[in-house]
């Protein structure tokens, strides 16, 4: 494969309404993003993923948008947008900008003409069905609960949302609407970006009267058109969220060859504690083996026709190391774990803010604490539906949105440093220990093996080129791989239990200088290997 900077990169997504207020109103904003961008220098992150900041009536915190080509009055101007893209360039850091064009806003100005009339030139910028025997015209149902059709009652016809009912589905067999994209994305490049990040792109090609809506037939036409619209002779990074790709949906997206996107951002792993067939409430206990087979699968799968992201977290999911690791007793050990684990595979990491000073879930205890649409929607229709309060709160306490939206802790002072005003998100109550200033002080912390891990990314190709190969004859619970490339192999080992566990793998030698560890080692020996809980390190083995 012709190596591209986004290859060797790993990014860094900020939550902008959570990274840093600058003016006391308790919502971060650009100047915040500008002000601690020395901080993402120091971390040594390629670029930022920035998640939406056009203007929008925050139903859905931003990614419903009513003008992609202005910044949301809360966060500041176009002046300091081209100030953040100009700071963060200078310090060789570029910024990918978030791409929801699946909906808009319905305060879109497209969606506000279309909605006044059947026969206005914006109508078929959306998706228009008239009812079926007085009701809606099929079963396709919204993300965030309830009917994906929403009655409008000027014109007598139900329009068509996947999310929130203020989130109406682009009609993108209209050429217009695919031009109108084309454009807009154009005016970012023309800002000096470094790429886009594009929003359920997998949702694009649907065809609703089939109950169509990942994957449908014209969703890669469309994305070759894009990409020899827009980005196709820029030098960026196009990233797909691609719910449900399997490795072989995964090279449609980004075989080098099809001129599609760079990379997909595919969510097999994260699946892997909801029962099947049922949704991401539903809890059950995470299988490691599972683990270990989905991510290994994704390791060698794609060969040279493809390339895949490497995540924990992002703002739809909880914290990791709440979720799978242990966030009381070994926060430190298990945050690590998972680091070092996930940032010695192949693919191009993405680091969630807050993910590398080790930020936990927020305990929330009443329904009036949330936010996010998706668990007040869900509450509600669960309530509804039957459930008991304290059912639904531990779904939410373990997979609601808002965990990992809560505002950075940056030092000990009231709001984490946050704001001086009120925080529009609570603030989690152990700031005190764990917040970035803490992590600076201490070379043993959590954001130091970040920084190492990035560091070993840039300084050694088999991070990013090397074969990866599982190695199994380990207990369930130790996640272990290979690495190797040219005549250099790398071990990984991660331990995922809470128990010391003996390892006898003789036929991998001793004396193996350790490349970073989550644990004092200097060596390690293979003929008899005591793992400490969470216990993760990188070896050398010739
Ligand atoms: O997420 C897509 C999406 O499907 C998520 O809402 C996901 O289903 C959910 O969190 C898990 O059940 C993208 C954005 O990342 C998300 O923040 C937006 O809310 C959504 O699209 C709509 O734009
Ligand atoms: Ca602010």
């Amino acid at each position: 494969m012709k190596s591209k900077w986004w290859h060797s990169a790993v990014i860094y997504q900020i939550y902008p309404r959570s990274f840093q207020d600058s003016n006391g109103d308790g919502i971060g904003d650009l100047k915040g993003i500008i002000r601690r961008l020395d901080y993402l220098e120091t971390l040594g992150i390629t670029a930022i993923w920035l998640s939406p900041v056009y203007q929008s009536p925050n139903d859905d915190n931003g990614y419903d948008i009513s003008d992609y080509q202005a910044i949301m009055t809360e966060f500041g101007t176009m002046e300091d947008m081209e100030e953040l893209i100009h700071e963060a360039n200078l310090r060789n850091i570029k910024i990918i900008m978030d791409l929801v064009v699946n909906h808009t806003s319905d305060e879109h100005r497209w969606f506000i003409e279309a909605r006044k009339s059947k026969d206005n030139p914006y109508r078929d910028y959306y998706i228009w069905r008239d009812p079926v025997e007085g009701d809606v015209p099929n079963s396709l149902r919204s993300t965030f609960s309830g009917s994906a059709w929403e009655f409008d009652e000027q014109t007598g016809q139900y329009f068509l949302h996947l999310f929130s009912k203020r989130q109406p589905d682009l009609n993108w067999e209209n050429e217009k609407v695919r031009q109108e994209v084309w454009k807009m994305m154009n005016f970012w490049l023309d800002k000096g970006i470094g790429g886009f990040r594009m929003d359920v792109i997998d949702l694009v090609g649907k065809i609703p009267d089939e109950e169509i809506t990942g994957n449908g037939p014209k969703l890669h036409e469309y994305l070759q058109e894009m990409n020899r619209e827009t980005f196709g002779n820029h030098d960026v990074l196009t990233v797909g969220e691609t719910w449900g790709a399997t490795p072989d949906i995964a090279k449609l997206y980004s075989d080098p060859k099809r001129n599609e996107l760079s990379m997909v951002f595919q969510f097999e792993h994260v699946g892997l504690d909801q029962q099947d067939g049922k949704d991401k409430w539903d809890l059950k206990p995470l299988d490691i083996q599972e683990l270990k087979r989905v991510l290994s699968k994704w390791q060698t799968a794609l060969g040279n026709e493809g390339w895949n992201s490497l995540f924990w977290n992002n703002h739809d999911l909880p914290r990791i190391v709440s979720r799978w690791g242990n966030d009381k007793s070994y926060q430190v050990e298990s945050a690590k774990m998972f680091a070092i684990l996930l940032h010695l595979m192949k693919g191009t990491p993405y680091i969630y803010q807050g993910e590398e000073i080790g930020m936990t879930n927020y305990p929330v205890q009443d329904v009036s604490e949330l936010n996010d649409i998706e668990s007040i929607n869900m509450y509600n229709e669960r309530l509804a539906n039957g459930y008991s309060k304290e059912e639904i709160l531990v779904s939410i306490n373990a997979k609601g949105r808002d965990n990992a939206r809560t505002p950075i802790q940056w030092d000990d002072s009231e709001n984490g440093g946050f704001t001086t005003g009120t925080p529009w998100l609570h603030v989690n109550p152990n700031y005190k220990s764990i917040n970035v200033q803490a992590n600076l002080a201490n070379p043993n912390s959590i954001f130091h093996c970040y920084r190492k891990l990035i560091q070993l990314r840039k300084d050694h190709p088999i991070v990013i080129w090397g074969d990866f190969e599982l190695v199994t004859d380990v207990p369930d619970h130790v996640f272990m791989y290979l690495r190797q490339y040219e005549n250099q192999t790398w071990a990984v080992v991660a331990n995922f239990g809470e128990e010391e566990t003996v390892l006898h793998l003789p036929d991998r030698g001793q004396n193996h200088e350790v490349i970073i560890s989550n644990y004092e080692r200097e060596t390690v020996d293979f003929h008899s290997l005591t793992l400490r809980p969470y216990e993760a390190f990188a070896v050398k083995l010739g």
